[in-house]
């Protein structure tokens, strides 16, 4: 529960633990310069200081030298939480800085919660709530594409599409309402048509942002392949392959792979996660049966299935979930002619390295592209965005079939349609949401 209190002033260590360079103290609140003032002695005095300018002096615990380091103080409402705001920055030193930190705690801070100096900005209207999650996206980015996606929601992108449908809304709306007021007039055929267009519009965009969910999932999560075939075809060869280094035990030996093994790697820019699985056959060996098992469930939830055969033997069916499967012919080293390529699969040679490069631009394409994509519009929504967009869609739909009868109900499917836009910017209180968004944030940000 991180519900914070106006009133309170927080601090944290915002860098990371461990030995550095630099450790960078945040405190945060209306007492956030009356602490700071005792904790550093500085040439000038506090009230003197310029917002956002460096001072060098000493770093205090009563009478005490903790350190020499830099601080800086940003007036409210010009800060990141839109308070008062003091980062210090020491010596990187665990010690240090947590003597630094605790005497900050004694002067009468209180150690912030994860995330809450980022909840502060929300709460504080210095972003809206897709901003303040594109802060975290941003912090655990793993790939260029990744990290872009994020840049472009923290400047707003998702919020702005979010808060121009919401404002077109707020005019549907009050004009249904003008009509609940003066039902004896009721809506002409004309204005009804006018408003169901306007409606769909609105329906239209946000169904354009609800088609970027699974470019957002994929972002944020990687994409999953299951490397999946027959005992010895190669699929622990093309994972050490696809990862650059020897990962897996490759032998001769068909069954060398028992359990899943999964590793991520950044191809192309965008997050991959390989799963090498157990060759599938049939057996009696209770073991390499279930390892069968596993195989088959990493096929179910990946969202690429690469079926590894190899070229040299007569193919083996798999009986692996069609619509993600892409056939990859493996030892075509082996092969006395070039071989033909059955159209949809790819060619490899896990051995001399041939076709790798292109499976992996293949794989792209497999994505829908992902790396392609027109980078400035690279929207990504995340798991509550669209769990809030769904919800706006349907009760648009619904507001669509009410208008025909009548404005009362169609009102209603708009309210509801607002509410659920609202959540995605966080215009809706929720305390519940906010607290599991900030929740997984790190301490200090
Ligand atoms: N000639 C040739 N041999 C290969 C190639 N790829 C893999 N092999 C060999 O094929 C054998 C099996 O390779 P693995 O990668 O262990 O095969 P696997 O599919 O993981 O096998 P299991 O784990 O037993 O299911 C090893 O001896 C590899 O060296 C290739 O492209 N060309
Ligand atoms: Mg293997």
């Amino acid at each position: 529960m991180i519900s914070p209190a106006a009133d309170c002033t927080i601090a944290a260590i915002a860098t990371p633990p461990g030995e550095g360079a630099i450790a960078l103290l945040r405190i945060s609140g209306a007492e956030a310069f009356a602490i700071a003032s005792h904790l550093f002695q500085a040439s000038i005095s506090f009230e003197k200081m310029r917002s956002r300018h460096l001072y060098f002096g000493r770093i205090m615990d009563g009478k005490m030298i903790l350190d020499e380091g830099l601080c800086a103080i940003f007036r409210a409402p010009g800060s990141y939480t839109g308070e008062n705001l003091v980062e210090i920055s020491s010596h990187g030193g665990v010690l240090v800085s947590a003597r630094i930190l605790q005497t900050a705690l004694d002067l009468g801070a209180r150690l912030s919660h994860p995330g809450e100096f980022t909840q502060r900005a929300f709460l504080n209207g210095k972003m809206d709530l897709t901003q303040a999650e594109a802060v975290m996206d941003l912090i655990r980015a793993q790939t260029p594409l990744a990290l872009r996606a994020a840049a472009l929601q923290l400047e707003g992108a998702i919020g702005c599409e979010t808060e121009t449908a919401r404002t077109e809304l707020i005019g549907i709306l009050a004009h249904v309402e003008a009509f609940i007021d003066f039902p004896e007039e009721g809506i002409d055929p004309d204005t009804g048509i006018a408003l169901l267009n306007r409606i769909l519009h609105v329906r239209h965009g946000l169904e354009a942002l609800l088609a970027t969910a699974d470019q957002g999932r994929l972002l944020r999560e990687g994409v999953r392949v299951a490397i999946c075939g027959s005992p010895n075809a190669g699929k622990s060869s093309l994972l050490n392959r696809l990862l650059g280094f020897e990962r897996a035990i490759v032998s001769h030996i068909p069954g060398t792979t028992r359990d899943t093994l999964e590793e991520s790697a950044s191809l192309e820019g965008i997050p991959f996660h390989f799963i090498d699985t157990a060759g599938i056959r049939q057996t009696g060996d209770p073991i390499e049966s279930e390892g069968v098992r596993r195989a088959l469930l990493a096929a179910d939830r990946a969202d690429i299935i690469l079926h590894v055969l190899d070229a040299s033997q007569p193919p083996l069916p798999a009986d692996l979930p069609a619509d993600r499967v892409h056939p990859v012919w493996n030892k075509i080293d082996l092969l006395p002619e070039p071989f033909v390529l059955p159209p949809g699969s790819a060619a490899i040679s896990c051995l001399t390295g041939i076709g790798i490069p292109k499976l992996i631009s293949q794989m792209v394409e497999w994505v829908g592209g992902l790396g392609s994509r027109d980078s400035c519009h690279l929207a990504a929504i995340n798991a509550r965005h669209q769990s809030c967009l769904k919800r706006a869609c349907a009760a648009l739909e619904q507001a669509g079939d009410e208008l025909k009868t009548g404005a009362e109900l169609a009102a209603i499917e708009l309210r509801l349609a607002l509410d659920a836009l609202g959540e995605v910017v966080g215009a809706v209180d929720n305390e519940q949401i906010l607290d599991s968004i900030f929740g997984s944030f790190c301490i200090g940000k």
